[in-house]
């Protein structure tokens, strides 16, 4: 029994120094109270182990942000590829503002009308301008009557004895002689139709006093003159009217009256 003793005791000190080689951290394991020992010296530090083996692989991250557009690429040959066909053509857009005037054009070349074609134009242009001018004075006469194939005119203004027979004229006409009753007549009415008194007749007696002519200085074949009349008042009296009573009388030449002009239609 005591050499069991001896052993075992002899065990748990070689356990003892061994946990102090290996261990070194470790506490020391509780000692019999029938044993005393003092406690060993620490040894050395070891040395760091060989590096162990690789871990597994992680697991996949999450997707990185996209990258810039590159380049067109180039064919194997070294040449940028051909284009693709035209796609279809596009909705028809809105009409756009009206652009700027553009800059006036050259003056065209002279044509080649013909010298017919341009007299026969200049001699319509002139039978217009004609027909124009009578239509012109024809609008500046106020009233008219037929009397039979003769037309008489009045003129809208009044005037002088010899202005009223320019006024004539110058439209074609001669100024009024009465060769009748029914046109000597129809003078009277005309003179009352524009609320008048009177107007000049074409006869006259400046060239021989008392023998009135017409204006062609023939004789008056028709007179229907006033009683009393024609009486030269004051000398000065050698240009015939007529009354909306249809009688005659001589006046005073330069005196502003009623012009009744006529013509044959
Ligand atoms: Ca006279
Ligand atoms: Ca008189």
């Amino acid at each position: 029994m005591a050499l069991f003793s001896q052993i075992f005791t002899a065990l748990l000190l070689l356990l003892q120094l061994d946990l102090h080689l290996f261990g070194g951290s470790e506490a020391a394991a509780p000692q019999t109270p029938s044993c005393s020992a003092s406690a060993g010296v620490p040894g050395t530090p070891g040395h760091n182990g060989a590096p162990g083996r690789d871990g597994r692989d992680g697991k996949d991250g999450a997707a990185g942000p996209k990258g810039e557009k590159g380049e067109p690429g180039l064919s194997v040959h070294g040449h940028q590829g051909k284009a693709g066909p035209a796609g279809p053509p596009g909705p028809t857009g809105r009409v756009g503002p009206p652009g700027p005037q553009g800059p006036k054009g050259v003056p065209g070349s002279p044509g080649s009308v013909s010298n017919d074609l341009i007299t026969s134009l200049q001699s319509e242009v002139q039978a217009l301008k004609a027909r124009l001018t009578v239509a012109e004075k024809i609008l500046s006469f106020s009233t008219f009557r037929k009397v039979g194939q003769k037309l008489f005119l009045m003129h809208r203004t009044e005037a002088t004895f010899d202005r009223g027979q320019k006024l004539c004229t110058d439209a074609g006409w001669t100024l009024a002689v009465p060769r009748k009753e029914a046109e000597n007549k129809a003078l009277s009415e005309m003179i009352a139709q524009v609320a008048a008194s009177h107007a000049y007749i074409g006869a006259t007696d400046r060239e021989k006093e008392g023998q009135f002519v017409d204006v062609h200085k023939a004789p008056l074949t028709f007179t229907k003159w006033k009683n009393g009349e024609p009486n030269n008042n004051n000398g000065s009296e050698h240009c015939a009217g007529i009354y909306t009573s249809g009688e005659w009388n001589d006046f005073n030449c330069d005196i502003n009256r009623k012009i009744i002009c006529e013509t044959e239609s």
